[in-house]
């Protein structure tokens, strides 16, 4: 399977680093002498490779800070009457006598949804998966700007510092909730976390959206411009559709959460009124007239909405690719998945409101907002059925990836479901702001995304590092966070419908609640035990890069350009010529094939005797 085919077509129109031929020996001498100092090699680094590591860990960093708040949010809610001395010398003075500070506990949920959301699932999942693969997949030499690229990963660093700084405030970090509605986030004398602390958040936010754009920008034109010859838009690997359409979502949603932000900023700090009006502090009327703190929600939703499919869109893209390599089957209804991610994507730019059903808007409204949310269903219906139908009668591997590309497929279903009842306006009305919420986003968003990026790493860290997980760790971490959010989330909706509230710091004060008691203790001991499994995955990943078993080329038997790369690819991908590619990427279990799948780069006058009708008659 020698990869050098023509190359004359490597439409690699613009970019100095991708150009083809003439760069490209220059940079495997680069590679081979090491006159790349190590601060441009490793840290200063415009090689998409090393970028998209450099999210990785940054994100690995940051979920287990958003996992640690939250154990301790789970400690408080599991056991409220308990004292937690032994925090003490961590905490400071953010516990008293071994009892959580309440205005520390919203900062603990803050913090937690606003790292989990942002710096986890959007940079970390979709920052490395779509710096890592766009290249590889498409067939090019690294990002249309490898510059512009490095710098997306320095402003989403910088943003990191901010965020992390904030945590250690004398006043607090944010503590408004991700969602940082005002006027609570916009009048600094609120409540502590309303100080500095809410101003690093929305410093940090405003980075971090820099570095979205130039990220996303980035993956557009990559995509767009540098496909290798025969890389047809209808022959992209479906991760490459997920991340286009990601980009995309981001580049038209993220601006408008940077305008909030910035008007936000102007209230604070500047004494304008965009989101504040008639309100009175301790029987004091503040100046402030006009503004409207609904118009905040939805400025915020505009982005927010869209956030969630951010987040879900690339994992869904790798599942699909997971799911059809791993059961030797191709992806059943291509051009439906790549359709239902469209769908997604325009239908989610106009359900926004269904995050408001309860604040006062007219109800013809609502129900339109209604009506377009549930039509969400049907495109989220068409992938999911796609992907059992993947799965059925497939050859089927239990790899790690594939363990947690399934797992992510049931969490999906189940966390869909629940969407469905909020989106009906009549019954959010009740549910809203309970742990029904709760659990819903964190079954279809929170745990699914997470599932994606597993499975996302178990099955590329081959290509990334050189080496493989360990599989017995990798069932040993998947069973456990699979039983372990399921413990954790599907009680959560119990204690929802009877109105337990969220972000409530304790609920020992009302008779009605303390039923769940023991529920909640329970939620509290899953939630800590599938934090702690997470320690597997980390031991497993951090000693796999050293001493992990030698991969091969294409491990997993997959037909995608990345895995014609050498075992560590060096900066330019391939050594030689990039492959052209000739078919689709999901030639698994050919009728009449020598082997069980057919690389994109084969062409189809290699493979006669498996060739239906209509392929003769393309070469
Ligand atoms: C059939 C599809 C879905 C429908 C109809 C739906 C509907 C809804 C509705 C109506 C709410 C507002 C509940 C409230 O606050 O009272 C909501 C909340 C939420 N949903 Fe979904 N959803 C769906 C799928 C998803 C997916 C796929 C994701 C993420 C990947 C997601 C993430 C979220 C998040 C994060 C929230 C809560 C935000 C917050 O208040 O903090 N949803 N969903
Ligand atoms: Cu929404």
């Amino acid at each position: 399977m020698a990869a050098n085919l023509p190359t004359q077509a490597q439409v690699q129109g613009g970019a100095g680093v991708t150009e083809p031929g003439i760069s490209h020996d220059e940079h495997a001498h680069h590679d081979e002498h090491h006159e790349q100092s190590f601060l441009q090699k490793y840290v200063f680094s415009t090689d998409h490779k090393v970028i998209a590591k450099q999210f990785l860990i940054t994100g690995i960093i940051w979920a287990i800070i958003g996992g640690t708040l939250s154990s301790l949010f789970r400690l408080q809610l599991g056991w409220p009457e308990s004292t937690f001395e032994w925090l003490s010398p961590f905490l400071g003075k953010w516990i008293e006598a071994g009892k959580l500070n309440p205005e520390f506990y919203l900062a603990l949920v803050t913090m937690h949804g606003t790292i989990m959301v942002f710096f986890v699932l959007t940079a970390g999942l979709s920052g490395t998966f779509s710096n890592f693969l766009i290249p590889l997949q498409i067939g090019a030499r690294d990002m249309a700007s490898g510059f512009m690229n490095m710098l997306s990963y320095w402003f989403f660093f910088a943003s990191s510092v901010v965020m992390f700084v904030s945590l250690f405030l004398e006043t607090g970090p944010a503590s408004a909730g991700w969602t940082i509605y005002p006027p609570l986030s916009a009048l600094p004398q609120a409540i502590p976390g309303s100080g500095a602390g809410q101003t690093f958040w929305l410093v940090s936010m405003a980075l971090f959206i820099v570095s979205q754009l130039l990220g996303g920008v980035n993956y557009i034109t990559t995509v767009i411009n540098l496909r290798t010859q025969g890389m047809s838009m209808s022959k992209l690997p479906l991760t490459i559709w997920a991340f286009f359409l990601t980009a995309i979502l981001g580049l038209l949603s993220f601006p408008v959460l940077f305008s909030a932000a910035l008007l936000l900023i102007f209230d604070r700090s500047f004494g304008t009124s965009f989101f504040l009006s008639d309100i009175y502090i301790a029987g004091q009327a503040l100046p402030n007239t006009g503004g409207s703190p609904i118009l905040f929600q939805h400025l915020f939703w505009f982005l927010g909405h869209p956030e969630v499919y951010i987040v879900i869109m690339p994992a869904m893209g790798m599942v699909s690719e997971i799911l059809a390599t791993n059961a030797r089957k191709p992806i059943f209804g291509y051009r439906a998945m790549i359709g239902s991610l469209l769908g997604i994507s325009l239908l989610s730019f106009i359900v926004w409101a269904h995050h408001m059903f309860v604040t006062g808007m007219n109800p013809f409204l609502g129900s339109v907002f209604m009506f377009l949310t549930l039509i969400i269903a049907v495109p989220s219906a068409v992938k999911t059925f796609n992907w059992l139908a993947t799965l059925w009668r497939g050859n089927i591997r239990f790899t790690s990836a594939m363990l947690f590309s399934i797992g992510f497929v049931s969490l999906f279903i189940a966390g869909g479901l629940t969407g469905i009842v909020l989106g009906n306006a009549a019954l959010d009305i009740q549910m809203h702001n309970t742990y029904f919420v709760v659990a819903h986003f964190h079954l279809v968003m929170g745990s699914s995304a997470f599932f994606g990026l597993f499975a996302g790493v178990y099955h590329w860290f081959p290509k990334m590092f050189g080496r493989m997980l360990d599989e017995k760790l990798g069932y040993v971490h998947f069973w456990l966070t699979f039983l372990g959010v399921y413990l954790v989330f599907l009680p959560m909706h119990y204690v929802g419908i009877a109105g337990f509230p969220r972000r409530y710091y304790a609920w020992t004060g009302f008779d009605s609640f303390s039923q769940f008691a023991d529920l909640n203790k329970f939620i509290s001991a899953a939630a800590i035990i599938a934090f702690f499994a997470q320690f597997v995955f980390i031991f497993n990943f951090f000693y796999s890069i050293f001493r992990g078993r030698r991969a091969t080329e294409n491990p997993w038997n997959s037909t995608t350009l990345e895995w014609t790369t050498p075992v560590v690819p060096g900066h330019g991908n391939w050594p030689g010529a990039i492959p052209a590619v000739h078919r689709w990427p999901y030639d698994y279990s050919k009728p009449g094939a020598a082997e069980d799948f057919i690389p994109q780069h084969i062409p189809y006058s290699q493979t006669q005797s498996s060739n239906l009708p209509y392929e003769k008659e393309m070469e």
